[in-house]
């Protein structure tokens, strides 16, 4: 298992000094933060951003997110100009010894929450979702912003995308990951990157947007667009474990038996009723998942590739990135070390 962590660069609060101090720590999960959606990221960049992660003692192998062009997954002519700029980032993260390479396919926005503060029981404050408060937003309002999502849309623009969107539906979206994918495959497996598709956070639709990367069968639709090491999946369990229909344990172990499990994001949820949940402490008693069973599922069928803490909650008076502070994420990352230790020994590997 190769423990790592999130970092967002030069202006995160939680900065590298820190990050090095978790006991285990092992990788920086990063990307470039300026340079525009769709652009080439420099070589130098990289260099320099590597240079900074190993100057504290840890490895830059993991890039989340290279970003996917809106008109890529539009499906429009110009994607051919941004599949070319993507095909020479990863030339280059690969020059810098990045291994892993993680993105996602949900149209327009990434990641969503009703609320980023909800109080819990013990006055943590957290990430939660209720799916009839989603209901009720207006995304082209502009008064919603949630840290996941593009912020430079107009009103006029993001109504355009969504009904674009809407015409598209499920069956082109499908269309479009498959021909990103078959430009994007074999230069990533020339390269030695693997890719890793981030599954939809909520694994359902939402404002009427299509999302295609829900559950164990569309991971496996994925995955066989084109076979190949290269084409895996970051398996994010708060992201897919938020659907009570979806196993994490059976859905996790089976990726990493057939070595389609490139990166693991481990985040507990509190499933509360249909299509509601809280994100949660990570330690299985905590929420609706079992983090010890999920962790032994990949480990056991052969997963020892990167692995990170997801979203933890704001604690001990934190205040910072939504999702992103450090203490309760540095107290996931311990958690799952103690997990790994436990397991590797109970398999008898050391
Ligand atoms: C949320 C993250 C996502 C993820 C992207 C990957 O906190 O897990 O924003 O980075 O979806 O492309």
């Amino acid at each position: 298992m190769q423990l790592s962590f999130r970092w967002y660069g030069a202006d995160d609060l939680v900065t590298l000094e820190k990050i090095r101090q978790i006991p285990g720590m092992y990788g920086i999960v990063s990307a470039i933060y300026d340079v525009p959606l769709g652009e080439v990221w420099p070589s130098d960049k990289i260099e320099f951003l590597k240079g900074e992660v190993n100057r504290h003692g840890l490895a830059l192998e993991v890039i989340e997110s290279v970003p996917v062009h809106e008109e890529i997954k539009l499906g429009l002519p110009s994607r051919d100009q941004f599949i070319k700029n993507y095909q020479e980032t990863l030339k280059n993260l690969a020059m810098a010894g990045v291994k892993t390479v993680c993105y996602n396919f949900m149209p327009v926005f990434d990641w969503t929450r009703s609320t980023l503060t909800k109080r819990l029981e013990d006055r943590s404050l957290t990430l939660s979702y209720t799916h009839d408060d989603i209901l009720k937003m207006d995304p082209t309002s502009g008064e919603l912003d949630l840290p996941g999502w593009a912020t430079d849309y107009t009103t006029e623009k993001l109504k355009a995308l969504l009904q674009a969107y809407a015409e598209l539906n499920e069956d082109g979206l499908w269309e479009n990951l498959s021909y990103f994918l078959k430009e994007i495959v074999p230069v990533a497996e020339s390269l030695g990157i693997k890719m890793a598709i981030h599954p939809d956070d909520p694994p359902w639709s939402i404002f009427g947007l299509p999302r295609i990367v829900k559950n164990k069968e569309d991971l496996n639709r994925v995955i066989k667009i084109i076979d190949s090491p290269s084409n895996g999946l970051a398996i994010c369990t708060g992201s897919l474990g938020a659907d009570p229909n979806n196993d994490m344990v059976e859905i996790v172990g089976h990726f990493s038996s057939v070595n389609r499990l490139n990166f693991l994001h481990m985040r507990n949820v509190l499933i509360s009723g249909n299509r509601n949940f809280d994100e949660v402490a990570h330690p299985s008693k905590y929420g609706s998942l079992d983090m010890y069973a999920i962790m032994k599922a990949a480990i056991s069928n052969g997963f020892d590739g990167p692995i990170r803490p997801d979203h933890g909650r704001m604690i001990w008076g934190e205040t910072g990135k939504p999702g992103y502070g450090l203490f309760d994420r540095a107290l996931g990352a311990t958690y799952l070390y103690g997990l790994n230790e436990a397991i590797q020994k109970e398999l008898g590997n050391r």
